[in-house]
């Protein structure tokens, strides 16, 4: 008999770890014939909002975004997107990024298709122009070592320039792998593990992750993290860029 009462999931003033395990489903006006978890959101202190849609038969997302962009990601399954009069069907590994003040429709899915989705409100720029809309598809995006490692490989999905202030980066170890050195930024992540497990350290606590398990990092949340077993271990993680640092 399994203990219900406990769950890997932990939430802490600044990260959190949210397994599956404790998912309780929400609903979004627009977004019908789906499952839908909230897994990071401002109410837990966070500046971005990322979720976990499951598809079921006649399934569709269809909204306009208003202050904040939304990056979305197919885990798995089929689907068609529809962003600015531009319609392209979607597999796994295609992503569609849809900048503010933009219309867009997710239909005719496969049931089961699974989509995340990373939401920040846009911080506009003076000297830079707004972002288009986008397609993609994380297969053809280059995976040059990170730091000179060849265990570690990232992809950044989206490009690096002024008019983007959010950046969407695969994250790739191969077992053993580890980040160089731990991490102590200004920056956010909110992060979803694709394949794998390993260990995350967060806050000097250390945490067993795997594949379906989604971390909150909030700013100066210190990090590092190292990839076990057989195969490597992948997420894919959102992180704001780009922007003047303070109001100070
Ligand atoms: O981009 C990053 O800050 C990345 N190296 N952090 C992380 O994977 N926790
Ligand atoms: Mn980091």
């Amino acid at each position: 008999m399994e203990i219900s009462a406990l769950t890997r999931s932990v939430v802490k003033s600044n990260h959190a770890v949210i397994s599956p395990d404790g998912y309780v489903n929400s609903n979004v006006p627009g977004w019908t014939n789906c499952t839908i978890n909230v897994i990071i959101n401002e109410q837990m202190g966070a500046r971005l909002c990322q979720t976990l849609v499951t598809m079921q038969k006649d399934g569709s997302l269809a909204g306009s975004t208003l202050e904040s962009q939304i990056f979305f990601y197919v885990i798995e399954g089929q689907c068609r997107a529809t962003v600015s009069g531009e319609s392209k069907a979607l597999a796994s590994g295609h992503f569609v990024y849809v900048p503010v003040q933009k219309e867009y429709v997710f239909d005719e899915v496969s049931p089961g298709t699974k989509i995340l989705t990373f939401h920040k409100i846009y911080e506009p720029l003076q000297e830079a122009t707004l972002p288009p809309a986008l397609f993609g598809d994380a297969s053809k995006v280059p995976a040059p070592s990170y730091l000179n490692d060849p265990a570690l490989r990232l992809q950044v999905l989206l490009p690096d320039n002024l008019s983007f202030d959010m950046a969407v980066n695969i994250f790739t170890y191969d077992p053993g792998g580890h980040l160089p050195f731990v991490e102590t930024h200004i920056m956010e992540h909110g992060l979803l593990y694709l394949q794998g497990q390993g260990v995350y350290m967060l806050d000097n606590q250390w945490y067993p992750v795997k594949k379906g398990d989604a971390i909150w990092m909030a700013p100066y949340c210190q990090q590092w993290f190292t990839a076990m077993g057989k195969e490597p271990a992948v997420y894919i993680y959102y992180k704001n860029v780009n922007r003047f640092p303070t109001v100070v």
